[in-house]
């Protein structure tokens, strides 16, 4: 019977590409954690928001922005009903969908990020332009 399941659990690991057989793994998991820190996109955190969107019914407040590379988007929620700040290439997270509070988003890549409503889509249309 231990047999059989070592066999299986044998069998399995196999099929993974990234089963751990040495110490070097540990290192490997740590280094890849550090990558993934917020600071490595290379914006220094906490800066005061270089642009500010009040959200309302049903629009942006300004509708487009532009900001620097590493500029921080506030977008203030002010509004009656529910709405969203939602990318349609994904390019950055989606806010809540929410008719109050903030939600905010570094800018670390030059470029064109077009936005709409999560609720009213394209007919609440945003843009923020990096550069
Ligand atoms: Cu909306």
């Amino acid at each position: 019977m231990p047999r059989t399941l070592l066999a299986t659990l044998g069998v399995a690991c196999a099929l993974l590409t990234g089963c751990p057989s040495s110490g070097d793994s540990v290192n490997d998991m740590s280094l890849s954690n550090d990558l993934s820190t917020p600071d490595m996109a290379g914006c220094p955190s906490n800066k005061p928001p270089a642009a500010t969107i009040t959200v309302k019914d049903d629009y942006y407040e300004p509708k487009e922005v532009t900001i620097p590379v590493c500029g921080k988007v506030r977008w203030n929620f002010q509004a009656g009903g529910t709405h969203g700040v939602f990318p349609w290439d994904m390019s950055f997270p989606e806010s809540p969908v929410q008719a109050t509070g903030t939600f905010e988003y570094v800018f670390p890549k030059a470029g064109v990020f077009e936005y709409g409503c999560a609720i009213h889509g394209r007919n609440m249309p945003g843009k923020v332009t990096v550069q």
